[in-house]
């Protein structure tokens, strides 16, 4: 498919809906949906230190971490945004404990799941470094008149489409629908993504690895071995790679899609299954980097998009990167 740069992403939903001669145009509408409802919270994180919404909300989510405002701000916006859209049959977000069937009030009958952490790096929103949001799309599978667990919990193998949006020193908008990956930047004068990076691979080779050093003490020792192997002088494989750290998910992910490079968050003492969420951090993230010819994989080494979930807010482990890192990572963790 022809991508050109400067198309909007209006035009680019539209050209990928061609690609499905028999599409309804509703997955298409439920994109354009969700991708207002991005510009709408890019548009509150930039000015939020004008507006008094920075902070703790004063409650926390069902993982019990304590909410921002913005965290609160972020959910709220998504679900208003879609929840009359007609095009979802049911929503679930790392601040909700269940998941969200479309009220009685909105049409009924949509066809798409939708999975998101609304404002993914919550520990940076007060510091001004970048944070994102986090999404996955599924059909709905089950026969219930709305929804049930069932159609969320569903392996990454059977995505529709994920992405993400970055609000760093620009906004940026990336995502797949197993068509390679797009990403947008949010031109603020005329308030629309215009396709910046079209059709992005990860690079080969990685130039960074991304972990949290200070869990270390925490770690089994072959999580040690990995990050050492990576830090090693070995100059005909490119090591040392350069250590970089945000501790926003969503943006350290997106500096290494770029530039190359593995992120690992790891099981250790204080979280044996893992940090990360599966359905609205690990699996999105994991498609768009097989998408741009990456690899995602947990520390058992299965593929991250293989994993069929149990629970809504599942945590695992996660390796996600350049395909060569990855496999390295893998030899490692399976020695
Ligand atoms: P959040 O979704 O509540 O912000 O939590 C997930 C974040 C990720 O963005 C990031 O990779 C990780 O938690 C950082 O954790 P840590 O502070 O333990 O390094
Ligand atoms: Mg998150």
């Amino acid at each position: 498919m022809p991508t050109k740069l400067g198309t909007t992403i209006t035009k680019k939903i539209m050209e990928e809906q061609r690609l499905y001669p028999s599409a309804s145009g509703n997955f298409s509408g439920m994109l354009y949906e969700l991708v207002v409802g991005l510009k709408v919270i890019a548009y509150e994180v930039n000015k939020a230190g004008l507006m008094g919404i920075l902070g703790k909300a004063g409650s926390s989510n069902i993982q019990g971490e304590e909410q921002q405002k913005l965290d609160v701000f972020a959910n709220t916006t998504l679900i208003h945004k879609m929840d009359h859209t007609g095009y979802l049959a049911g929503m679930a977000s790392e601040e909700n404990e269940d998941i969200f069937p479309i009220p009685d009030r909105h049409p009924q009958g949509g066809k798409y799941i939708l999975l998101f952490d609304p404002l993914d790096g919550s520990s940076n929103i007060d510091v001004n470094i970048s944070i994102g949001t986090i999404f996955s799309v599924f059909r709905k599978i089950s026969d219930h008149p709305k929804c049930e667990l069932k159609d969320f919990l569903q392996p990454g193998t059977q995505l529709l489409a994920s992405g993400y949006a970055v609000y760093g020193s620009s906004t940026m908008f990336v995502y797949s629908t197993g068509y390679g990956v797009q990403g947008f930047t949010l031109d603020p004068g005329v308030g629309e993504f215009i396709l910046s990076h079209p059709d992005i691979m990860t690079p080969k080779k990685a130039s960074y690895y991304s972990i949290n050093e200070g869990n270390s003490v925490n770690w089994d020792a072959k999580i040690t071995k990995l990050v050492n192997y990576f830090k090693m002088d070995d100059k005909a494989s490119g090591r040392p790679l350069s250590g970089r750290y945000i501790g926003s998910l969503v943006a350290d992910f997106h500096r290494n899609l770029l530039k190359g490079g593995i992120f690992m968050y790891p099981p250790d003492k204080k979280s044996p299954n893992g940090k990360l969420r599966l359905m609205y951090e690990a699996i999105p993230l994991a498609y768009i980097a097989e998408q741009a010819g990456g690899a995602a994989i947990d520390c058992f080494g299965n593929r991250i998009l293989d994993i069929v979930p149990k629970e809504l807010h599942q945590r695992t482990s996660l390796i996600i990167g350049g395909k060569d890192a990855v496999e390295q990572a893998r030899r490692i963790l399976l020695e």
